[in-house]
């Protein structure tokens, strides 16, 4: 069943979220189900495959293997990412790093209840998407 006006619509809001490129979209998917930490990203978009779940931050995801990476490790594999969804005792932002969070660089803000299901309409710069690109994860306390 399609919907011209409706899509229409939708090809509206995803404009408009690739123009607020750090932004996390506002919207649920059923694809993505509680996955046990605060931090959640899987290996593909739209919640697909292996899930990394992390409570507080990871200096370094070259030291967390994951098989089916393309480096055998979680480094520069995320293509989704969600947050804690709904408040509770500890409700930190997230920061994810381009590389090591010691060493700067760019980062991709992920606030409480943030939701980015596919990293590849999440635009870096002018030439770059978020997709397998995040090196490490900081747990923030305030907001980012
Ligand atoms: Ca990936």
């Amino acid at each position: 069943m399609r919907h011209p006006r409706r899509l229409a619509r939708l090809g509206a809001a995803a404009s408009a979220a690739l123009a607020l490129s750090v932004l996390p979209s506002s919207s649920t998917s059923a694809s993505f189900s509680p996955c046990g930490g605060y931090f959640c990203a899987w290996v593909d978009a739209q919640g697909v495959g292996y899930v990394y779940a992390h409570n507080s931050g990871d200096p370094d995801l070259t030291n967390d293997p994951r098989p089916g990476c393309q480096q055998s490790t979680w480094n520069d594999c995320f293509s989704s990412i969600q947050s804690r969804q709904s408040p509770g005792p500890y409700n930190p932002d997230f920061l994810a790093w381009v590389g090591t969070y010691n060493g700067g660089g760019q980062y991709l803000c992920v606030p409480l209840s943030g939701l980015f299901p596919d990293l590849n309409a999440v635009s870096r710069d002018s030439a770059h998407s978020w997709n397998d690109a995040i090196s490490s994860i900081q747990a923030n306390a305030g907001s980012c």
